[in-house]
């Protein structure tokens, strides 16, 4: 059998619920969760011993023994200082941990959180 244009569909008029592009160009951005971070500040004092803050920023923020001392330099010369930077969970539990050490010790240790 043969056949003509009558088993042709005839051309479609668009489909009016299909939704149709135009104008500007988008393109999709996967957000990454970066969740904020928080400093933890450590301010100086006339009573904590030069060589315990040393040793907390070595064990508690796991700097090496120069970076710490340059540290706990920077803070006894200008009032306060970053120890390291967290997620807020981590950052407060450092904090206990310095309180904690310091008041074991009878030293007036400060140490709090600052959103970065
Ligand atoms: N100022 C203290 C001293 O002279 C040392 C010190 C440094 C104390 C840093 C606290 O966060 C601090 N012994």
């Amino acid at each position: 059998m043969t056949h003509g244009p009558e088993d042709e569909l005839p051309p479609q008029p668009p489909d009016p619920t299909r939704e149709r592009e135009h104008g500007v160009a988008t393109k999709t951005r996967q957000k990454t969760a970066r969740p904020p971070r928080y400093k933890v500040v450590l301010h100086n004092d006339d009573y904590t011993p030069m060589e315990f803050v040393v040793m907390l920023l070595e064990q508690v923020f796991r700097k090496g023994p120069s970076e710490a001392t340059q540290i706990m330099l920077a803070i006894h010369r200008g009032g306060i200082g970053i120890a390291g930077v967290y997620v807020l969970e981590v950052a407060e539990t450092k904090v206990v941990a310095v309180h904690r050490m310091a008041e074991e010790k009878g030293y007036p240790l400060r140490a709090g959180v600052e959103k970065e």
